[in-house]
């Protein structure tokens, strides 16, 4: 589609979308903001920023801002099952909220277990009728890893002691959109860990819908909000890998964009932590960072406003957003080596990790002896094979 034409139809949606009534009365986004100390430009830049992260042209971000200010037209379920909040707090950030977390705020969130202040049959109630009510428009967003089969009742919310999964299952029939919120929905995660003994499975698994899965233990303000706003320029689903992630978060490695890929390929590694290698910043990848493997926008993005990431933090990434995680890619700080692991290029363009994994240590071993070489010559920190 050419770009004007897909301008006019993003703005025509946006106009529809304006007719209906705001779902909350309060405030207006522009009110909200201007009580946290948030200018309209600060806004404007976000805007720009989110356009950008979305792959859209800079001449869109007007029709981001638009998005955003029509984000009370939108009833948002989010239900929480086996997993720890991280993704919710990941967004929420509630010592220092930015935009994203306002964003959330200011949509009509129906249900979110962590900040209502229903409880007990009241919350039961709520969700019941929001589910009612919004038939078929609302979001759907679940966070969590779900007791499946035999083991479900490992899992029950509320006070009639329904089960995780038919919560699941009975929103995702009645939701227009469904997003898995995190590695653990998204995939089982830490939850579906080896012996996974309360059965824990993927959101997708569990209602057998299409369901657009956000990774990340937790995933960033940035990759939630965005899905959001993704959904609201354009009603349809985003281009998918074949794990169901957005290829506009998901489509590149970290390892492409990491702030320390110089010293990856000059060779230069820390060994261990705490070393002078580590006050240098070199590459993580010997000391187990995952980076080469994992499929996100982390070194892009970053975390919490764009203040920082693992990586730049100081540890390796452990590869959050992959598909079992939690068992593929451990040991966390000793590197993957030749171990098997398969990516999102499946087995044809990497043959299996195993190629991978050679691939990146024989670079590794290249670039081990090209510094090993400049280092004799400059007297810069060691490195040893
Ligand atoms: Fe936690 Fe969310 Fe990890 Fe899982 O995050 S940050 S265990 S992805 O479901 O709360
Ligand atoms: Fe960055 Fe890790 Fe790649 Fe090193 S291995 S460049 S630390 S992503
Ligand atoms: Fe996770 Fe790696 Fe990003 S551990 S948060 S995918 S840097």
């Amino acid at each position: 589609m050419e770009q004007a034409e897909l301008y006019q139809k993003i703005s025509d949606r946006l106009g529809d979308l304006a007719k209906f009534a705001p779902m909350k009365e309060d405030k207006s986004i522009s009110q909200l903001m201007e009580e946290k100390g948030i200018s309209r430009r600060d806004f404007m830049k976000w805007a720009g920023g989110m356009t950008a992260m979305l792959s859209l042209p800079s001449s869109f971000t007007p029709l981001m801002a638009k998005a955003a200010e029509l984000t009370d037209r939108l009833p948002v379920v989010w239900l929480h099952m086996a997993e720890c909040t991280g993704c919710s707090e990941s967004l929420l950030r509630t010592d220092a909220p930015g935009i994203d977390s306002l964003i959330f705020d200011y949509i009509s969130l129906e249900y979110h277990e962590t900040i209502m202040s229903a409880a007990g049959w009241q919350a039961e109630h709520n969700l019941e009728s929001a589910i009612e009510k919004y038939k078929g428009k609302f979001i759907l967003m679940v966070e969590g890893g779900i007791p499946d089969g035999s083991s479900d009742f490992y899992l029950t919310v509320g006070p009639h002691g329904k089960t995780g999964r038919k919560h699941a299952q009975d929103a995702a029939n009645a939701a227009a959109a469904i997003f898995a919120i995190g590695t653990c929905s998204s995939f089982g995660g830490v939850q579906a860990a080896y012996p996974n003994p309360t059965n824990a499975q993927s959101l997708s698994k569990v209602t057998g819908k299409p369901v657009i899965n956000v990774p990340g233990c937790p995933p960033s303000e940035k990759n939630i909000v965005g899905n959001v706003l993704h959904y609201i320029l354009f009603g349809t689903l985003p281009a998918l890998d074949v794990f169901n992630r957005p290829k506009w978060a998901y489509g590149l490695r970290i390892h492409d964009l990491c702030e320390r890929r110089g010293h990856f390929d000059a060779g230069e590694f820390v060994q261990e932590f705490g070393d002078e290698g580590a006050k240098q910043g070199y590459c993580l990848y010997k000391v187990g960072c995952k980076g080469p493997y994992t499929f996100n926008n982390c070194s892009r993005e970053r975390f919490n406003q764009h203040t920082s990431w693992p990586v730049q933090a100081g540890h390796g990434c452990i590869g959050c957003s992959e598909p079992d995680f939690w068992d593929a890619m451990g040991p966390f700080e000793e590197p993957l080596g030749s171990k098997l692991y398969q990516t999102v290029y499946g087995e044809g363009a990497d043959m299996t990790a195993d190629k991978v994994g050679v691939a990146v240590l024989s670079a590794t071993a290249v670039g081990i002896a090209a510094h090993a070489a400049i280092a004799a010559v400059k007297g810069a920190p060691k490195t040893e094979e």
